[in-house]
């Protein structure tokens, strides 16, 4: 992936930086930890592979992790983020270095948080994969909501239908059904992928759709990721393991996100808060963008407080004839039906 360029307001950071003699910061273990500059190596590439506290694991050009300190003027740092960092010359109370200077977004995902608004934790995600599946029961009206969540954030993004060795035990009318809506999406533009990691089918096609792309896998509980996961990642078991025997701890643990390679190429970035991204709060304007191809009818209905439902001279319904298809208004009007009802986004918000 291109390195972005610094903005002048990192770049002025960094000389500033530069210039000052001493470095102070606090260690995790409530020491100080202070950096002459020349105790400092030469500036160098990484990326946060996760962030926690006052800290972030980085790894750098040689793919090895150190444990860094953050500089005052760093406003946010989350997982995926490109960084400048400097490896100090002594590890000091297990920190390794500092990283100066945050690399412009491509993409954020933030969550909804009761203080700061929104919270971003995530950076560069460059793939959204929305699995599904045959078992539990292909279910169109998630992965609409999905969509429009993914919508929002401007990150591409792709449909699986997981557990693909399961179809035949369905009657032919089901596997149709299935087909139909998947056509709708291919039609919208979405692409869509298929896999079982029982069989192993598809699953080389889901591993070349990964590599060149920082991905993360959402979707309702079930329908196989951490299966899906493991399979094209086998190591990642242990550490899914470790933050499940952990998550006693706190919250923070289970919503703390992280970024891990495939073997073949591409990286994941996981977390149980970002699978379940799509349940987080939307507003009813999010939900009409993240139907993209309703956008050509935005303010083409009759009044301004159209409800797209029974409404005369509505723009939708009356593209609900070709151009747009009546499965999907539906599934629009049952989510904007939905948003007051907060059983689905009460866990983000208490
Ligand atoms: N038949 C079949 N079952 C699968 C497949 N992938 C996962 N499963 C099963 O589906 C269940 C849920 O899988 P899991 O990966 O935990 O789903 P998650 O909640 O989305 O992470 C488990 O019992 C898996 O063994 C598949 O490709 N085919
Ligand atoms: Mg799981
Ligand atoms: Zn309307």
């Amino acid at each position: 992936m291109a390195k972005k360029k610094l903005t002048n307001g990192q770049q002025r950071r960094i000389k500033a930086n530069h210039d000052k003699k001493l470095h102070t910061k606090v260690s995790a273990s409530g020491g100080k930890v202070q950096w002459e500059d020349e105790e400092l190596g030469a500036t160098q590439q990484g990326i946060v592979i996760s962030r926690f506290g006052q800290h972030a694991d980085v790894e750098g050009a040689d793919g090895s992790i150190y444990r860094c300190n953050l500089r005052r003027s760093i406003k946010t740092l989350v997982c995926g983020d490109k960084v400048l960092w400097r490896l100090g010359k002594e590890t000091q109370h297990s920190i390794c270095g500092i990283i100066e200077a945050v690399h412009e977004r491509d993409t954020v995902l933030s969550r909804p948080d009761v203080y700061d608004g929104v919270k971003p934790i995530a950076a560069n995600i460059s793939q959204i994969l929305i699995v599904s599946s045959v078992l539990p029961a292909f279910n169109s009206d998630i992965i609409d909501r999905y969509l429009v969540a993914a919508e929002q954030t401007g990150i591409t993004p792709v449909i699986v239908l997981n557990k693909i060795d399961l179809l035949s035990e369905l009657s032919q009318n089901e596997q149709d059904e299935i087909e139909q809506q998947l056509q709708i999406y291919r039609e919208i533009g979405y692409q869509i992928l298929y896999g079982s990691s029982q069989t192993n089918e598809g699953i080389s096609e889901i591993k070349t759709q990964l590599s060149q792309h920082i991905s993360i896998f959402v979707g309702q509980s079930g329908v196989g990721k951490s299966t899906l996961v493991n399979a094209l990642m086998p190591e990642l078991g242990v550490v899914t393991q470790e933050v499940s025997q952990n998550s006693g701890l706190g919250q923070h643990t289970t919503t703390v996100a992280r970024l891990y390679h495939f073997e073949e190429g591409g990286d994941l970035i996981d977390s149980p808060g970002i699978r379940e991204f799509g349940l987080w709060h939307l507003t009813p304007d999010q939900v009409f963008n993240g139907f993209k191809e309703f956008e050509q009818f935005q303010g083409l209905c009759k009044f301004r407080d159209c409800k797209h439902k029974n409404d005369p001279g509505c723009a939708l319904t009356a593209a609900a004839e070709d151009k747009i298809h009546p499965k999907r208004l539906a599934s629009f009007t049952r989510i904007i039906a939905s948003l007051g009802d907060n059983k689905l986004t009460s866990r983000f918000n208490d």
